[in-house]
């Protein structure tokens, strides 16, 4: 099984000049304010704090940069790799002038950032595909980034409705329903997924 067995917060940063060394493969997470990507990390890295999370949205305002440890006991490879927690997109009271310095940093950061390997892009599972969202997939398919979509709070919509909502997710998101991976923080499910897409592109 592929899996992370230690993390580490880096820095935070806003400009390039500022972003830590990059010498291993590194994941950003991607998503609207609240969605869960901060929890996410916390959930793969099997940590409680690394991240900062809050039920208030914009907690995260940097970039915040973690490097993991990973081991892979099929090939008993073992590296390292890092994790961008960026902040979220478009919550109901953010102002045109903070939109704006969202969007600099984080095109920044994909245009600089040699390291970046793939996206996660963090979709609420009870909510339809957002054009915010939509437009950020245009983006990453435009720079030929590889990314996946992953379903936040699964555990929110009863477990019999999770497939179908998936589907309708994907047909909106213009995907197919494999690229999608639902996931509960709250139960702790999902993860074997993202492990499994991390080492397809770590390892293979
Ligand atoms: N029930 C449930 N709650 C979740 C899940 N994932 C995240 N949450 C909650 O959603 C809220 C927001 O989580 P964060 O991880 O801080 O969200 P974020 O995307 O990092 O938000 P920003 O930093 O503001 O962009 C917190 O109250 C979390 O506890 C989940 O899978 N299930
Ligand atoms: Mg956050």
């Amino acid at each position: 099984m592929f899996r992370l067995v230690q993390s580490f917060f880096v820095k935070s940063a806003v400009e390039p000049a500022d972003y830590p060394a990059s010498a291993f493969a590194e994941f950003a997470f991607v998503g609207r304010s609240n969605v869960g990507k901060s929890t996410l990390i916390n959930l793969i890295t099997g940590t409680n704090k690394l991240a900062k999370t809050s039920s208030t949205p914009g907690k995260t305002k940097l970039l915040n940069f973690f490097l993991v440890r990973y081991k892979d006991d099929e090939t008993g490879t073992e590296g390292r790799l890092q994790l961008t927690d960026l902040p979220g997109y478009g919550y109901a009271s953010v102002s045109q002038a903070e939109m704006e310095k969202w969007r600099r940093m984080v095109m920044h950061y994909f245009e600089e950032r040699e390291s970046l390997k793939a996206i996660l892009v963090l979709v609420d599972i009870r909510h339809e595909a957002d054009p915010k969202d939509i437009m950020m997939l245009e983006i990453l398919e435009a720079r030929e980034m590889p990314y996946c979509v992953v379903a936040t709070k699964a555990d929110k919509i009863p477990k019999t409705k999770v497939k179908g909502t998936i589907q309708q997710l994907a047909k909106g998101l213009g995907l197919e329903p494999e690229q999608i991976f639902p996931v509960s923080a709250l139960k702790k499910t999902g993860v074997e997924k993202i492990y499994e897409w991390m080492r397809s592109l770590v390892i293979e």
